[in-house]
């Protein structure tokens, strides 16, 4: 444990384990974010690592204040990180996910994957509301998301823990924290995660040791809302077709809804489907030879 990790009574809720959805969904609701401690063991973050690392190696720091100077960010962790998946589809964070979107879509989707490595001397990034990615007339009445920062490594107080606003989620849309004591830092553990809404302020923390602070950003949003990564050019179906496909539905090869989403094959008159969903699209061949199989 580092010498660093430093929980008090103003620390963010933390849940066990063996937690349940409920109790997830409520927590949310109450403070915006909470924190379920030890979901992955060393030997899925060891394996975790050495799949992200040579992307993480091979990419530049970001160009804004926003993205971080010193801060190293890749996606598509779907298609190039086998162990991610399992992350993504971890049964207590898919239902706490479907749950908590539930009110506003008849399903949630995947929405956008990232690993964000924090580097030495980066300094603290805005506080925002994810949400913001559409821009500002959504209603708060529709919850557009269900957020989560997996731990790679320990988010300790000094290494550029996620800052939250609990209970930010409910304020108005300019209201920001009146002193650093409104803000809590996500100190956790390597292997837990930090889950919260899209609506929550919320920003990386300032790294001011030598070491990374290393996340993986899987969020979900609701599945009629646009993704804000491409799921279809970051995994596309050469690579999705490899995938569970509870997974591909997760990630938009499904409809989205009662009809958004279809397609049809862009080939030869007479070849391929015609407004078909999505899944159509990974089905074999059929024994005539008509069947789409076109990836
Ligand atoms: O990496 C983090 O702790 C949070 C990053 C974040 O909120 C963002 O980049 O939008």
């Amino acid at each position: 444990m580092s010498p660093c990790y430093n929980r008090d009574v103003s620390d963010l809720l933390h849940l066990p384990a063996n937690t349940s959805p409920d109790a997830i969904c409520d927590a949310i609701d109450e403070h915006g974010g909470v924190i379920v401690d030890n979901l992955l063991d060393t030997e899925t973050l060891t394996t975790l690592e050495a799949e992200l690392r040579p992307y993480l190696e091979a990419c530049d720091s970001g160009t804004n204040a926003f993205a971080g100077f010193r801060t190293k960010r890749i996606g598509a962790l779907i298609a190039r990180s086998p162990t991610s998946r399992r992350l993504a589809t971890h049964p207590l964070v898919t239902s706490a996910s479907s749950q908590y979107l539930a009110p506003y879509c008849d399903h949630h989707q995947l929405h956008f994957s990232q690993a964000v490595a924090i580097g030495q001397g980066e300094g603290a990034q805005m506080l925002h509301r994810d949400r913001g990615v559409w821009g500002s007339t959504l209603t708060r009445a529709v919850e557009t998301q269900f957020s989560t920062i997996w731990a790679l490594t320990d988010f300790t107080h000094e290494n550029g823990p996620t800052r939250i606003v609990p209970g930010s989620h409910r304020w108005e849309k300019d209201r920001q924290p009146a002193d650093d004591d409104e803000i809590v830092s996500a100190e956790m553990r390597a292997g837990s995660v930090l889950l919260y809404n899209g609506t929550v302020l919320h920003g990386g923390g300032e790294n001011t040791t030598i070491h990374e602070r290393v996340g993986v950003l899987l969020h979900y949003t609701l599945n009629w809302l646009r993704q804000e990564e491409n799921q279809y050019l970051s995994c596309p179906p050469e690579i999705a077709k490899g995938l569970d496909p509870e997974l591909r539905a997760l990630m938009g090869y499904t409809l989205g809804g009662p009809v958004p989403g279809f397609y049809s094959t862009p080939g030869a008159p007479g070849q391929g489907v015609e407004l078909a969903p999505p899944e159509r699209l990974f089905e074999r061949a059929t024994a005539s030879g008509t069947g789409p199989d076109a990836v």
